[in-house]
């Protein structure tokens, strides 16, 4: 299978498994993900953590076979599936992990753009060389980068094609840490960083923050007031508060 989903412990591991395309997401594997997306989201998962199979990609980005001879209006649909398929991350209830593992190009990267974290590896190598195919990004990269790492680098990146490391994708806050080690157990425990905390608290928090760039700071702050107050009305409030005065670990019961 061209994508494999497994469920360990309490998390969904998704691997893109192409290695001798270096993982390059055709649009039957876009279709694959979307099917993986939907099971994840109707599973117990907790975390969502995706990687590419093989030693030395993530993923090299769109299957550039399938994108010659092809009318404008298929292009645009096209792009508007892999829109749609990464946009599924923006929604689910739970929260992504990419542990970029070598090149991530392209849609590769933009597929990790739309997760909620980014881990990379020593040997990452990021980039967005559309420019040199003639096209520019398509799956999101035009919007979801600048809003992470702001207009200049985002121009300088989309604009030049240049490939970045690990070690300066997590300087400019493209990626969350660099990693030492097997990738999928990188993600693992990441995951473990945050998987114990109320589900609802979590999806509330992320929301607050994905809406920051989105609205005015007055409206921002008025979305904050709502969705805090929203927080403290779920019962694992009631029981962070109870536990804290008690001097005991809370037990979160995702309610
Ligand atoms: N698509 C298809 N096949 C690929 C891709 C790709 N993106 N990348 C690599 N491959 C294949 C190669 O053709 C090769 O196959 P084969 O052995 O059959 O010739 C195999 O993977 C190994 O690749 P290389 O021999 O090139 O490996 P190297 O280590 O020499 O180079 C690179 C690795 C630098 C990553 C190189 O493969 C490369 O530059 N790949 C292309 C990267 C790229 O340009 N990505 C952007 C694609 S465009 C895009 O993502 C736009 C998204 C939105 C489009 C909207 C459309 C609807």
């Amino acid at each position: 299978m061209p994508v494999d989903l497994e469920f360990r412990g309490q998390c969904a591991l998704l691997t893109l498994n192409r290695p001798d395309a270096l993982n390059a997401l055709s649009f039957a594997v876009l279709n694959e993900l979307r099917g993986c997306f939907e099971r994840v989201a109707g599973s117990a998962a907790r975390a969502l953590i995706i990687t590419g199979a093989g030693e030395k990609a993530f993923c090299a980005g769109a299957d550039i076979k399938e994108l010659g001879a092809r009318d404008l209006m298929a292009q645009k649909r096209g792009a508007e599936f892999g829109q749609s398929v990464f946009a599924m991350l923006d929604a689910f209830p739970i929260a992504s992990i990419a542990v970029i593992n070598g090149y991530a190009f392209g849609g590769g990267i933009e597929l990790a753009l739309a997760c909620t974290f980014r881990l990379a590896t020593p040997n990452a190598k990021i980039g967005f060389p559309e420019i040199k195919l003639g096209l520019i990004p398509g799956y999101g990269g035009t919007q979801r980068l600048p809003r992470m790492v702001g207009e200049a680098r985002a121009l300088e990146l989309v604009m030049t094609g240049r490939a970045i490391d690990a070690g300066e994708a997590e300087r400019i806050g493209l990626v969350h840490r660099v990693i030492e080690g097997d990738a999928a157990e990188a993600g693992l425990a990441f995951a473990k960083s945050f998987i114990g905390f109320g589900l609802p608290a979590l999806a509330i928090a992320r929301a607050a923050v994905q809406r920051a760039l989105t609205v005015p700071l007055h409206e921002g702050l008025k979305i904050e007031a709502d969705l805090s107050t929203l927080a403290y009305q779920t019962q694992d409030a009631a029981e962070g508060i109870a536990a804290f005065i008690d001097k005991r670990p809370a037990k979160f019961r995702d309610a």
